[in-house]
């Protein structure tokens, strides 16, 4: 069996013909407008649609023709995407730079599954943790679980960052119509004081619960406010140090540091090295979602992921949803040059999704070197963002569809609403529908005069259209499409890393201003005018700064 470095040595990019093939289809099919397609061929949108794990994909809204879809088929093909992804699913180390296993999937693996990491099944331990994690949560959610004063816990704070918040706080915001209504949820992650403040602002110690979710237990900002929590919980139960157990649990695979910190390693979820942060979700980084929704809704969460996993271990490309999505994000960022994907979720129980992605996808994929180390010779990850739908319409839309910008939009929508009243969800769907139209199909000059507009507001009024669009579509916002829906830009994501030949799970790029604050944190704490060695704009600031902070 080829190891893996073996595998991306193989398919270098420099050894992909398909490039050159979609470079020249380019030139020949740039100009082609979603118009002429959609009216060249009259089931082009009902053949450009891909199903499966509870998503239906309508991908007909984008600037491409068969050709387009054979040649990145190819691409993906050359690159290796197929080899690839076996790799990750049967436990090799495709994170080479940090010679880490990936396996997000085996955290979503049914039991009874067998995943390999160094000649041990991790799924076994998956299930443990997942069973004590119910355990746990059922006794917080029956009130069993008592804090030290013998109060039931009525608030949970969450304090992690990055991929040990984002999930959880998107999760939270999106299944809030499956939550426990009784209890309070708050994610506090920035190292900004007033995150704490207000996140505290109204809970009794006694009745409050921290979740300390940090897979090193190291990172700052997370210290930080986990030693601010337990001041604040000693402050307000007179100092009783015992309260500790009762009051704060752990997720780490950092068992040293936590029991150092004062966190009683049985009241520790332990997570494991080939979960990376950004990919945590259904791994313990969930207990706090698991305490929202409950353990059986969690467990139809990892359901969700795990039949987007088969979904794209198995299905061939020409049907394989991350696949198409990831090879479209390919054509507009490399051919076209595009820089963005906008994600516009037509849900407001979604409005963190976006944000959620932007790690996702840029922490992944904002790399400038390939896995061997040369460097890429292609743009590699786009910028993703986005807001909920209709919001966006009356913000930035505009750009979208008059703008001098090539932007490929994700719709998703639902065909049912959690909250139906009156016509407000057909109005949400079919403001979603006519969007993607308009920004596919636009309005010509012709169309524009032919509705009695004068000649000098003509200009203003026409839509180039030809804004490509992928509609994402399931039947109801549930835990288990939340999974399938995250799992479906996971992949995506791993597919466009693929093509591009990078390590999608390493994120060097995160170190470098965290080493230098290391270094400006203690000159602006310096009681003593500190020699500064920056740069003189670096070193004005400091400067700046610490007068302000003196006269403060
Ligand atoms: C994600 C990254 C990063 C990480 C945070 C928090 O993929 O690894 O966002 O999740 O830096 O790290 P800890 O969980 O170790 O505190």
């Amino acid at each position: 069996m080829a190891t893996d470095i073996q595998v991306i040595t193989k398919f270098a990019p420099a050894k992909r013909t398909a490039w050159k093939a979609l470079e020249a289809h380019y030139r020949r099919v740039r100009e082609l407008h979603l118009r002429n397609l959609f009216a060249d061929d009259p089931t082009r949108g009902e053949r450009m649609v891909a199903h499966g794990a509870g998503i239906h994909l309508d991908y007909s809204k984008n600037r491409i023709t068969d050709q387009t879809l054979k040649l990145l088929i190819q691409l993906a093909e050359e690159s290796g995407l197929q080899a690839r992804i076996d790799a990750m699913f049967r436990g090799e180390k495709i994170n080479t730079t940090e010679k880490r296993a990936v396996l997000h999937v085996a955290l979503r693996a049914p039991r009874g599954a067998s995943i390999f990491v160094d000649g041990v099944n991790v799924v076994p331990q998956v299930h443990t943790v997942l069973e004590r994690m119910s355990h746990f949560c059922n006794r917080v959610r029956s009130g069993d679980w008592k804090g030290c004063t013998g109060k039931r816990i009525r608030h949970v704070i969450n304090i992690g960052i990055g991929g040990s918040d984002l999930g959880p706080v998107m999760a939270h915001e999106a299944l809030r119509h499956y939550s426990d209504r009784s209890m309070t949820f708050q994610f506090v992650s920035n190292v900004d004081g007033t995150a704490f403040v207000e996140a505290v602002r109204d809970c009794d110690p006694a009745e409050t619960l921290f979740i300390v979710s940090s897979k090193t237990f190291t990172a700052s900002e997370t210290m930080t406010n986990a030693r601010t929590a337990r001041s604040w919980l000693l402050a307000g139960l007179n100092g009783d140090e015992k309260s500790v157990a009762n009051h704060f649990v752990a997720i780490s695979m950092n068992a040293a540091d936590v029991a150092q910190f004062g966190i009683d390693t049985r009241n520790m979820f332990e997570f494991w090295e080939w979960v990376g942060g950004r990919y945590s979700l259904g791994s313990a980084i969930g207990l706090s979602t698991m305490l929202d929704i409950g353990p059986r809704n969690f467990l139809a969460l990892l359901d969700g992921l795990h039949q987007m996993d088969m979904h794209f271990l198995s299905t061939p490309f020409e049907r394989n949803m991350p696949v198409l999505m990831g090879l479209l994000t390919v054509w507009y960022n490399n051919l076209f040059g595009a820089q963005t994907v906008a994600v516009l979720p037509y849900e407001q129980y979604l409005h963190r999704f976006p944000a959620y992605l932007q790690q996702l996808t840029m922490e992944s994929n904002g790399k400038h070197v390939t896995a061997i180390g040369t460097e890429v010779t292609q743009s590699t990850s786009p910028i993703y963002w986005g807001e909920p739908g209709t919001n966006c319409q009356h913000s930035f839309y505009q750009l979208l569809h008059q703008g001098t910008r090539l932007v490929p939009c994700d719709f998703i929508v639902f065909g049912r609403s959690l909250n139906s009243l009156g016509r407000h969800h057909d109005m949400l769907v079919g403001n979603a529908f006519a969007q993607a139209e308009a920004l596919a199909f636009g309005k010509t000059t012709e169309e524009v005069k032919a509705e009695g507009i004068a000649d000098w507001l003509t200009p203003h009024r026409v839509f180039e259209g030809n804004q490509p669009s992928n509609m994402i579509f399931a039947e109801r916002l549930t835990p288990e499409t939340l999974g399938q829906l995250v799992a479906l830009y996971e992949h995506s994501v791993f597919t466009q890393g693929v093509t591009w030949n990078i390590n999608s799970f390493d994120q060097w790029g995160v170190e470098l201003g965290e080493a230098l604050a290391g270094q400006i944190i203690p000159e602006l704490e310096a009681m003593e005018e500190p020699q500064l060695a920056h740069d003189s704009s670096t070193n004005g600031l400091i400067r700046r700064y610490r007068s302000l902070k003196d006269a403060s």
